[in-house]
């Protein structure tokens, strides 16, 4: 078994915000699928939750806690700002998706569908509609602060794109979000910028099925 080991469905946009942290820092690692409510699960992380990593003794959860140890661990280019109001805007914005972009535009919408397409049934049109204003002011919010800078947290990609851009993969496949994100031009090109990368380009997660 490799010395670090990362815990977590590669279709979790958590897990793969991690993958993307690991490659982007060119750092080997084992990613061990674990099946969500399982007691191996429970025995790993006390929530219940993806992504955990395992390096030698250390058994980390939460993918903020993650990243940073990532980033603060190994060699490779520094993803996380130096100066103090760079770095807070990159923890603000992990905030506001951890808080905000995921309850509305995952849990409250993109989820529906998959749920939906699990069950073999059609998702629900009522729920989807009224996540739809949710949905849209979270990608309004994000094109925003996009149009002040290429990245979230200024010049250069940061970890807050690294959460973001999980997300935004999957509602482009979105008949209601992908045209919201094509009409939101800031967020188009920066999304378009991070899908060039070759982390995000080996992290693609395989399809939902
Ligand atoms: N704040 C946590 C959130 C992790 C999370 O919610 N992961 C999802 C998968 S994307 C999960 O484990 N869901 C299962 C559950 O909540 O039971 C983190 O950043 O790691």
């Amino acid at each position: 078994m490799a010395d670090l080991v990362l815990y977590g469905t590669p279709i979790s946009t958590y897990v793969r915000t991690a993958r993307i942290t690991l490659a982007e820092k060119g750092v080997a690692y084992d990613n061990q699928p674990v099946q969500l409510g399982s007691e191996q699960l429970r025995a790993l992380h006390p929530f219940g939750r993806i992504p955990v990593l395992q390096h030698g003794p250390l058994k980390l959860f939460e993918s903020f806690a993650i990243a940073r140890y990532v980033d603060e661990s190994f060699d490779g280019p520094p993803l996380q700002p130096d100066n103090p109001a760079s770095r807070a805007l990159m923890t603000q914005w992990v905030s506001a998706v951890v808080d905000s972009a995921y309850p509305s535009a995952m849990r409250g919408y993109l989820l529906v569908y998959v749920r939906a397409q699990f069950a073999g049934e059609a998702p629900d049109r009522a729920v989807i509609d009224a996540a739809l204003p949710g949905v849209r002011h979270c990608l309004d919010v994000f094109d925003q602060a996009l149009q002040g800078a290429p990245y979230l947290a200024g010049e250069s990609p940061t970890l807050a794109d690294f959460f973001l851009a999980p997300i935004i993969y999957y509602l482009r496949e979105t008949p209601e979000a992908g045209p919201m994100v094509d009409q939101a031009t800031a967020l188009a090109r920066w999304y378009d910028a991070m899908a060039e990368r070759p982390s995000l380009q080996e992290t693609i997660p395989p399809a939902l099925e």
